[in-house]
């Protein structure tokens, strides 16, 4: 089996760690708060994501895998033998549905994931190589915006970035403009864009999604304080801080928030940082947009990405795009 994978931890160059922790240095400066949404995704806040998935409330990945069961086959078929490079593969269990649909096809395809969790990279990874016994595998540890510079050369004759569950939704406009360019860049002419985005819906169903009675967003939110606790050394007291998300319909967006319960200072010791909170002063975690299909399938086509297919649920809450360069 430990032919058929390679992991490349992209996180191991050193300028890597410099530019992360910056980014928590920027961020807690501002005069509003805010913090970059990857630093939920520890090897813990992986899983509570994965719990986020099956919950009742969290209507985003039932959707979209309900898309991806109706048209695995048709994307299979567009693309023919292909390489996956997915960006935010997380356990990669939506991606099975695509990985089952090449293979009932007899397309060869080669898989590579990238995730900025390493362990749930490397478990994902081992397991998809007992699942399925011809893929081959070379995961990719880091950012995306790393792992879209330092693709491996190219084995089968074409390529389909995936980016899926709505990730581009942590995009501020701006973000997903660089972001489209990066992807446009890695890619050849002919070559395919998979992306799922969630939608705009009615502000109730949005917000319970983000609210759930278990507790369980909640904890994720809180968790990326410990995260930074591990990460840069830090004295995060997390019982003094309140997970808060609201829709904000003019952007059309959820904004996760961590409020401070009283007046503290809070330190991360490697990065030489103090951070003051006042009573009731909120850190923005995340920004969850939401998003319709014309917008989204104007601006794909601004970089040159033009749907091939649009495929949505009977309730259009959940849109996949096809693109191609
Ligand atoms: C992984 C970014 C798509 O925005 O819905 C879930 C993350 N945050 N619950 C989302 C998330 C709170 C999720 N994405």
């Amino acid at each position: 089996n430990s032919q058929r994978l390679i992991i490349k931890h992209l996180r191991e160059v050193a300028s890597i760690l410099t530019v992360a922790g910056s980014d928590v240095v920027n961020g807690l400066s501002q005069a509003r708060k805010t913090l970059p949404p990857r630093y939920f995704y520890s090897d813990r806040g992986s899983e509570l994501f994965e719990e986020i998935c099956e919950l009742p409330e969290y209507y985003v990945t039932r959707t979209e895998t309900a898309i991806l069961e109706d048209c695995a086959a048709e994307i299979a078929e567009i693309t023919g033998k292909c390489e996956l490079v997915e960006l935010g593969s997380g356990s990669s269990t939506k991606t099975r549905i695509l990985l089952d649909a090449y293979n009932q096809l007899g397309l060869p395809l080669r898989y590579l994931p990238v995730d900025v969790s390493a362990g749930m990279l490397e478990s994902s990874a081992k397991q998809l190589l007992i699942d399925y016994s011809n893929l081959e595998i070379y995961a990719l540890a880091g950012t995306y915006e790393l792992a879209l510079q330092q693709l491996p050369a190219k084995e089968l004759p074409t390529r389909m970035i995936g980016f899926i569950g709505s990730t581009l939704g942590n995009l501020n406009p701006g973000e997903c403009e660089i972001f489209f360019s990066q992807v446009t860049q890695a890619l050849q002419v002919g070559e395919y864009f998979l992306l799922g985005v969630d939608l705009q819906k009615p502000k109730h169903i949005i917000e319970a999604a983000y609210n759930d009675s278990q507790g369980v967003t909640a904890e994720f939110n809180l968790n990326m304080l410990e995260h930074l606790n591990r990460l840069y050394n830090g004295n995060f007291d997390t019982s003094q801080f309140k997970h808060w998300a609201f829709y904000n319909e003019s952007e059309n967006q959820i904004e996760m928030h961590l409020r401070s319960l009283k007046q503290q200072t809070v330190e991360l010791h490697t990065l030489n940082l103090r951070v003051n909170f006042a009573a009731g002063e909120t850190i923005m975690t995340e920004i969850s947009r939401k998003f319709d299909i014309e917008t989204i399938q104007q601006q794909l086509k601004s970089h040159g990405l033009v749907s091939k297919k649009v495929f949505t649920d009977v309730n259009n809450w959940f849109g996949l795009f096809l693109c191609q360069l």
